[in-house]
């Protein structure tokens, strides 16, 4: 096939993983902002390498004219999770979306594959819009936890090395980790609560600070020096604390100084062209 063919066959493609990763993006940032714990940690996409395809197309003998009916991964969305309890939540929210329709599921997690792999997949159909009009395509959304996305990259990649035919004494090594990673992940399950609280209030402070920085800078450009001084040493002296509660009173405090000083509007005002 040219290489042109190539391009127009796949441009469909980068533009469902663009799309669909940033969809998947959005509702991270959407749960941070709303200081909401997020199933999802992070996404990754890709549209599969011209060789990578030529490869599958030979071992599953697909013919180049049935390409995009048979190989439904083309495009592949990879949804990384913290713990195993999350991928349920994301399978969820895939089928609760209108944009994307399930198609076929599998579970490698409750049934793990012989070589040790675990992961959920998924194939969704998704709508793109080009200037031919509207395309309906697969896609393979494959969602895991980190540890067992850590296995499955290391797995890969030996499976390249040895072309598919990884010794048996790697092999076994490799069953051993993966067996050890279901210990990982249930041990970090048991702590999950501890760890979701640990990271929201991380996540907390790091927002009353940067709002608190925020109003400091812009006090300075119209608060008087003395006061300005008095401001930074007192949040300085809260910080040193270590204590959310007071350090969100002090946030309270300086947005009511700063707005007796409109300093919170002046970011805004000096934005605008
Ligand atoms: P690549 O290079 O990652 O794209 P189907 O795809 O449904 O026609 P298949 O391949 O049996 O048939 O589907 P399956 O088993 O759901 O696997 C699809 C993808 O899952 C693979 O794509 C891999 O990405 C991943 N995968 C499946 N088994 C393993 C495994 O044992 N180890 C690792 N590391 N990944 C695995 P590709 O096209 O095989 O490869």
């Amino acid at each position: 096939m040219e290489i042109q063919l190539w391009r127009e066959i796949l441009n469909p493609y980068e533009l469902a993983v663009k799309e669909v990763t940033t969809k998947f993006e959005n509702l991270v940032k959407e749960h941070r902002n709303k200081g909401l714990y997020c199933p999802i940690e992070r996404v990754e996409g890709r549209v599969k390498t011209i060789s990578s395809i030529l490869d599958k197309c030979q071992k599953k003998k697909i013919a180049l004219e049935d390409l995009e009916v048979r190989m439904r991964d083309l495009a592949g969305i990879r949804i990384i999770c913290q713990f195993v309890e999350d991928i349920d939540k994301v399978v969820e929210i895939i089928h609760n979306r209108e944009d994307m329709e399930v198609l076929q599921e599998r579970d490698y997690i409750r049934e793990m594959k012989t070589s040790g792999y675990r992961s959920y997949h998924m194939i969704i159909y998704y709508t793109v819009f080009t200037l031919e009009g509207p395309k309906r395509l697969h896609m393979e959304v494959q969602i895991r936890t980190m540890a067992m996305n850590f296995w499955a990259t290391v797995e890969h990649s030996l499976q390249y090395k040895y072309k598919r035919n990884i010794p048996d004494h790697i092999k076994e090594r490799l069953l051993n980790a993966a067996n050890a990673i279901i210990m990982l992940d249930n041990e970090m399950s048991s702590v999950r609560s501890e760890i979701m609280d640990a990271q929201l209030s991380l996540r907390n402070q790091a927002s009353i600070v940067s709002d608190i920085l925020n109003n400091i800078q812009n006090l300075y450009r119209v608060a008087n020096k003395r006061e300005i001084v008095k401001i930074q040493d007192e949040f300085y002296r809260v910080y040193s604390l270590n204590d959310i509660d007071q350090l969100e009173r002090f946030e309270k405090q300086l947005d009511i100084i700063a707005e007796g000083y409109r300093a919170q509007d002046i970011s805004m005002e000096m934005d605008v062209p």
